[in-house]
């Protein structure tokens, strides 16, 4: 995104101001700004919604105590035992996830949340890296749980920032994956990866399970054989930095206008 395709609306309502972004082709997105006037600087946070997502395909889903299908990565459903894991007849190793877009997403920056709620201690993904493609849905995802389609032009996303409670610590790597690490016992960890690369017509993401000799098993999760348990993944379009700025600026414009 980029200042010139930012229609900023004069509609205050409360706290918050609405801005209308065109995409072109009849596809619009609405932003919603709060504000907030702090020592007379303008801090500004943009929220957008989360991007609904379809078709969850995976190379292999564990299939044992239980169902942990990669669709259910995405299914809107965050409970404990809902989510994705591979633990393959004793063995772990890497597989990889897509799913596609509902419609065609342009994204000035990208945070992608990846909840991991499983009630037994430690399932948490080690290494991981981030894809996206804008290939015709029809070539990639389709919907198998094993054995899937996940072949498409895929683009490698390099992670700006990485978020993940205590006692956890990521590395980004020089090819873009994330590697955790822990000093300690931990439950359950939601970690957010924010990307600052504007991306048009994104129609898929990938998840890559990465291996990584610093891994009980060699990962790709943090649990002693291996394992993980992602339970959801949601994304939502951010502002690029540039944006921000811009945005806190038209605010600040409409204040002004407002007070003559
Ligand atoms: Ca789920
Ligand atoms: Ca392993
Ligand atoms: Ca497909």
């Amino acid at each position: 995104m980029d200042l010139t395709v930012l229609n900023l609306t004069d509609i205050l309502e409360g706290e918050s101001l609405v801005a209308r972004h065109s995409h072109g082709e009849g596809m619009n997105s609405t932003y919603r700004l709060t504000s907030l006037v702090l020592g007379g600087v303008f801090a500004t946070s943009l929220s957008f919604g989360q991007i609904p997502f379809q078709n969850g395909t995976g190379t292999f889903s564990q299939n044992f105590t239980g169902v942990w299908n990669a669709s259910e990565l995405i299914d809107g459903d965050f409970s404990p035992n809902n989510g994705w894991a591979i633990f393959n007849n004793g063995v772990t190793s890497a597989q990889t996830a897509v799913f596609e877009t509902v419609t065609d997403q342009t994204l000035p920056g990208l945070k992608i949340t990846m909840v991991q709620n499983h009630g037994n201690p430690g399932h948490l993904i080690g290494r991981f890296r981030w894809s996206v493609t804008s290939d015709d849905r029809s070539l990639f995802a389709d919907g198998l749980q094993n054995g899937g389609d996940v072949t498409a032009n895929w683009t490698v996303l390099t992670p700006v920032s990485v978020t993940a409670p205590a006692p956890l610590s990521s590395t980004i790597l020089g090819d873009g994956s994330i590697l955790m690490a822990t000093s300690g016992s931990l439950t359950t960890a939601t970690y957010e990866v924010t990307f600052a690369e504007a991306l048009t017509s994104v129609t898929g993401f990938r998840l890559e399970a990465m291996e990584d000799p610093s891994l009980p098993t060699g990962g790709p999760g943090l649990f002693p054989n291996g394992n993980f348990v992602i339970n959801e993944i949601t994304a939502e379009a951010v502002p690029e930095p540039f944006t921000l700025i811009a945005v806190g600026a038209g605010l600040a414009m409409v204040a002004r206008r407002r007070k003559h």
